[in-house]
């Protein structure tokens, strides 16, 4: 007999997720997904290139493609990731935007809809942070705006309608093959995953514009035959007093950054690490396209 997947015709489809920085899109990708491909923190420009997490909800694969949050670029860095989010955008099958309902940016999301002619699905999100009153007048506004195809009310942190959106995904997206194995669930290899669950960590533990100034690179990756598994990355800063403040008193900082993110690489890859981090400067990488391209930004 045929495979019950067989049985229903399969449908497969690029999802961009769009919005202002902070808004929770990643937040809303790892939900779609059921678990944590993309990084998410308190901190605006968390998401810096086009990471794909891939949900499956019946019949169909839907592959979400998480962008860095559009916002007025000022460095190469910058340029380079508002870039991601349009190019994602023109390349996929349907559009989400996803507004913060208490800080909605009602002018960049009225350009958005006016700029998406293929239409956009917008994602009210966080909507367990403010009262009802207030997210309807915010609703009332934004169906004003021109090529919306739908308007979803949602907590992507606590999984409320997250369910009927993926729903209203699927039905976006064509009939086709899938384009990724069941069990895939992103597109970015193991390496710079492991770079991005490092500096996860260190968004939430230094402050101030030192996390902007930083990109983590996995140099080397060792496994051994009982299992565990030897990483070493690099802490790029751009300047070279920024190597004291990663470091910390008596290296303490980055010993902490670390003992979290192992923790976290062990919980996911289900063995045991052994991290290395180390420190290096590269004068003003964010203006570098060499340095750009080295972590996935297609500049
Ligand atoms: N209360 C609440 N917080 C949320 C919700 N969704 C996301 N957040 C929080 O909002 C913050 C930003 O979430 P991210 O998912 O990193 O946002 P993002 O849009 O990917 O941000 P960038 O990558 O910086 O553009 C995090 O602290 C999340 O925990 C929600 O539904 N409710
Ligand atoms: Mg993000």
């Amino acid at each position: 007999m045929f495979p019950e997947k067989n049985l229903k015709m399969e449908k497969c489809g690029f999802i961009a997720i769009l919005g202002a920085p902070n808004a929770g899109k990643s937040t809303l990708v790892n939900q779609l997904v059921g678990q944590k491909v993309s990084i998410v923190s308190p901190k605006v420009q968390t998401t810096r290139s086009r990471i794909m997490g891939i949900a499956i909800k019946d019949s169909c694969q839907l592959i979400l493609v998480d962008t860095p949050g559009i916002f007025t670029p000022k460095k190469m860095l910058d340029h380079a990731m508002v870039k991601e989010a349009f190019d994602a955008s023109a390349d996929s099958d349907a559009n989400v935007l996803v507004i913060d309902v208490t800080k909605p940016n009602l002018p960049l999301a009225q350009q958005l809809c006016e700029q998406q002619k293929k239409g956009l699905i917008i994602c009210l999100n966080k909507i367990d942070l403010i009262d009802k009153d207030k997210l309807l007048q915010i609703a009332t506004a934004i169906n004003a705006f021109q090529n919306i195809k739908a308007i979803f009310m949602i907590s992507a942190l606590h999984n409320d309608g997250i369910s009927d959106l993926a729903n209203h995904l699927c039905a976006e997206v064509p009939e086709g093959p899938w384009l990724y194995p069941e069990d895939q669930i992103t597109n970015i290899p193991v390496r710079s995953w492991a770079a991005e669950v490092t500096r996860e960590q260190i968004f939430l533990t230094l402050h101030q514009e030192i996390p902007y100034s930083i990109f983590v690179e996995s140099e080397s990756w060792e496994e051994f035959d009982n299992g565990s598994v030897k990483i070493s990355q690099a802490v790029v800063v751009s300047r070279d007093n920024h190597k004291g403040i990663v470091l910390g008193k008596g290296g303490q900082t980055l010993k902490k950054i670390g003992q979290t993110a192992r923790t976290e690489l062990e919980s996911q890859l289900e063995r045991r690490v052994h991290l290395k981090l180390f420190v290096k400067v590269e004068e003003d990488w964010q203006e570098k396209s060499w340095a750009l391209r080295a972590f996935g930004i297609g500049v």
